[in-house]
């Protein structure tokens, strides 16, 4: 289908005319800008690849052999702000930075970043940063980290980034990037409302706003519209353009030489005085949103072909005929060139193998959990601190001394959230850690969570190793989707190129004994139990927490695990397990690792087995006691990882008994239990098997909150029921 904004770029240069004179690329390519005729003539190629790629995203398309059609078209002038950055400057970019990519793989050189797009479109095995499982502008090389679409889920990680340039050098830790780079991350107008990205610039300026080094260059794409929802008309100068602390810039950018400027006056801006700054570039988008998308539905066809003369390769093509670079013809030579270099390209790209399995498509998810799964430390011992006194540890007691000595181990590790630092935590957990280290180390945050989750994200990818906090469950569910969309995807989308190695610990489950009602008993882990990928940690005995917390931070570090290590409130500093006095809740700290996804068993009783976790630990191990007195003999199996699941250990368990209770404190719907009964029955466990859990509600306050909660009785009563 032919495009208007194809023929109107031919026929608006054919009728131009000119000559061209002797122009040296070092010229300047007009007064008063630093943009050169050479620099411009690469960022006219750029623009031109770009273009040229959306238009063969749409053949394709046609054809049934491209799968992606969202193009850069009107947004090609970020070419230049390519430009005036460095490839080696770290990049998280907006769904439409054709121009961007090509002019940074233009800088470095390597694989054709033309052929390495289109192989994007028709998902082909050989495209480069994601290997066929999504469209994403990502190159390892080029500093580009590959982003899906999730709007603005990126610029949390990107604050994340800019922090971490600094922090590594103070910490003396490897970082991928220069001392001097600029972070940069794009995005659009519309996202720009997100709560995410009003979240990450603020987080930014907070951070600067206390002298944190924050070199970060947000860069708006505005071309006034989201999809079919126009933007209020300069909202976003209105909004950004006099912000204390984020110095402001902006660029019309159709006009190359001009947003050349303004981008190399931010990113000088940046560099210097380390500090964030907005540059705001005016764009339209041509070719509507998306193939797909129906752009006469909600805009008038004079509005769209307004829009023409402001297209960005139109401009340059003008710009440079103007300053008689080119003549008319050669412009439209170059741009026909580039047409016949792509659609070739396309046509060599267009058969060339997809995913073709299950387990083709899934080897990075693979590859990480196995890496994850062989990375438990096999000896503690030389992290332990010597003079320590071997007495035994309540649960709190044990994490903290295992993030002492996991400070020890990896020079890289920071641990931060609210109130971790100075208070040491809502339960005390990381008391003394910050005495211990610096506030470099250990420090507080600003309290929301996308932002601490993000800086974790950022910090993995610089070199850092991350154990943010998360204070309570309910507050994870806040900011989930930076590790559902971000920190998941992140070895998915770049073939482990890039990876977000992270422990992040949420204090979590119920039974406060009536207090703090929901959120603060909040029993639910659907939303993290089925993300591909992501190791959960459920420790709910002393010496398993630290030994499990060192695992995950062996599993962070060695495969870049990204692990969410959930620890159980009400049992914090629990001492006694049957009786008052009895110490049968502490325990000495461990002498080495736990394998992630693998369980551990109570006794050896062969009448019932029960599988639990967390506080089903506890509660079971009581109730059998009671069940022990009856003359029935249960084994009880803590779990303690609930993705990946210990099947065999579970497996192997249940049969021992071929009676099976399942004990799952979170809710029925959607709880734990539904995955081990599920994984009980589709690995060939025949025997009985019964499941009790929380209900589904909310947890009230008060004592209203045990009539939700599971209960020992209930245990008792399903045991008995299964065992009689
Ligand atoms: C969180 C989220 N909500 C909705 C969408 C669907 N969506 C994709 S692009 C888009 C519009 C974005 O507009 P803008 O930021 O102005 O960028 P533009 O496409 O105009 O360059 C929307 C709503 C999404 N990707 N992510
Ligand atoms: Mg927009």
């Amino acid at each position: 289908m032919a495009e208007s904004i194809d023929d109107y770029f031919t026929a608006s240069i054919s009728a131009l005319s000119g000559s061209a004179r002797e122009r040296s690329d070092d010229d300047a390519l007009r007064d008063g800008s630093s943009l050169t005729v050479g620099g411009c003539l690469a960022l006219f190629d750029a623009q031109l690849g770009s273009r040229h790629l959306d238009l063969a995203a749409r053949w394709l398309r046609s054809k049934g052999k491209g799968y992606y059609t969202i193009g850069s078209s009107g947004h090609e002038g970020n070419a230049a702000v390519a430009a005036a950055l460095r490839p080696t400057d770290p990049a998280l970019l907006h769904y439409r930075s054709g121009g961007f990519f090509l002019a940074r793989a233009a800088q470095v050189g390597g694989r054709d970043p033309l052929r390495d797009v289109l192989l994007g479109v028709v998902a082909a095995t050989d495209e480069p940063i994601a290997g066929g499982r999504h469209k994403v502008f990502g190159r390892h090389d080029l500093n580009i980290m590959p982003q899906t679409s999730t709007i603005a889920s990126h610029l949390p990680r990107a604050v994340g980034v800019a922090f971490s340039v600094a922090r590594t050098r103070k910490l003396g830790v490897a970082c991928p990037w220069p001392a001097d780079a600029v972070t940069v991350c794009s995005f659009g107008d519309a996202s720009v409302n997100h709560s995410t990205a009003v979240g990450a610039i603020n987080a930014a300026l907070h951070s600067a706003y206390q002298g944190v080094p924050m070199p970060l260059l947000f860069v708006c794409e505005d071309n006034g519209i989201g999809i079919s929802v126009k933007t209020p008309r300069r909202w976003i100068e209105h909004t950004y353009g006099n912000r204390d602390g984020l110095q402001y810039f902006d660029a019309d950018g159709w006009d190359v030489a001009a947003t050349f400027d303004a981008a190399a006056a931010a990113a000088s801006w940046v560099r210097t005085h380390r500090r964030p700054a907005f540059l705001h570039l005016r764009m339209v988008r041509l070719m509507a949103h998306a193939g797909s998308d129906y752009e006469p539905a909600y805009r008038s066809p004079a509005e769209i072909s307004a829009d023409f003369d402001r297209d960005p390769v139109l401009c340059t093509a003008k710009a440079l005929i103007d300053a008689g670079v080119l003549t008319p013809a050669q412009a439209v030579d170059r741009y026909e060139a580039k047409r016949t270099k792509v659609i070739r390209l396309a046509g060599e790209v267009e058969d060339l193998p997809q995913l073709d399995s299950a387990a083709a498509v899934m080897t990075p998810l693979q590859d990480s959990l196995e890496d994850a799964a062989a990375a438990a430390p096999a000896s503690l011992a030389a992290t332990v601190r010597s003079g320590e006194p071997d007495a035994p540890l309540t649960l709190a007691l044990a994490i903290n001394r295992a993030l002492h000595d996991i400070l020890d181990r990896y020079p890289e590790a920071m641990i931060f959230g609210e109130d971790v630092a100075r208070k040491g935590g809502v339960y005390g957990v990381t008391r003394g850690l910050l005495g211990k280290t610096s506030s470099a180390r250990v420090f507080d945050t600003l309290l929301d969570e996308q932002s601490i989750l993000g800086l974790a994200l950022g910090a993995g990818v610089s070199g850092l190793l991350p154990i943010p906090e998360i204070q309570y469950l309910a507050y994870f569910h806040n900011a989930a989707d930076q590790i559902r969309g971000e920190g998941a995807t992140l070895q998915f989308f770049s073939n482990r190129q890039y990876r977000n190695p992270m422990v992040v610990r949420v204090a979590g489950y119920g039974y406060q004994k009536g207090f703090g009602g929901h959120f603060h008993n909040d029993d639910s882990i659907a939303a993290i139990r089925d993300i591909p990928g992501v190791v959960i940690a459920s420790p709910a005995r002393p010496d398993d927490a630290a030994a499990m917390l060192h695992t995950c931070a062996a599993a962070a570090k060695e495969a870049g695990a990204v692990c969410v290590f959930l620890e159980p409130i009400a049992l914090y500093h629990t001492r006694d397990l049957h009786e008052d006095g009895d110490d049968g809740w502490l325990a000495a700290y461990p002498g080495a690792g736990v394998p992630i996804g693998r369980a551990r068993t109570y006794g050896d009783g062969t009448d019932l087995t029960m599988l639990t976790f967390g506080n089903g630990l506890r509660m079971s191990l009581r109730v059998t006691r009671k069940l022990e007195s009856l003359g029935i003999h249960a084994r009880v199996v803590d779990l303690r990882w609930l993705a990946p699941l210990p099947v065999d250990d579970m497996i192997r368990e249940a049969s021992a008994a071929g009676r099976v209770l399942i004990v799952d404190e979170t809710r029925a719907t959607g709880g734990v239990g539904e995955g081990v009964l599920a994984e009980l029955l589709e690995h060939g466990y025949t025997g009985a098997v019964e499941r009790v859990a929380s209900r589904d509600s909310f947890i009230p306050l008060g004592d209203a909150a045990l009539e939700v909660l599971l209960s020992e009785d209930t245990i008792e009563a399903a045991a008995l029921k299964l065992t009689r």
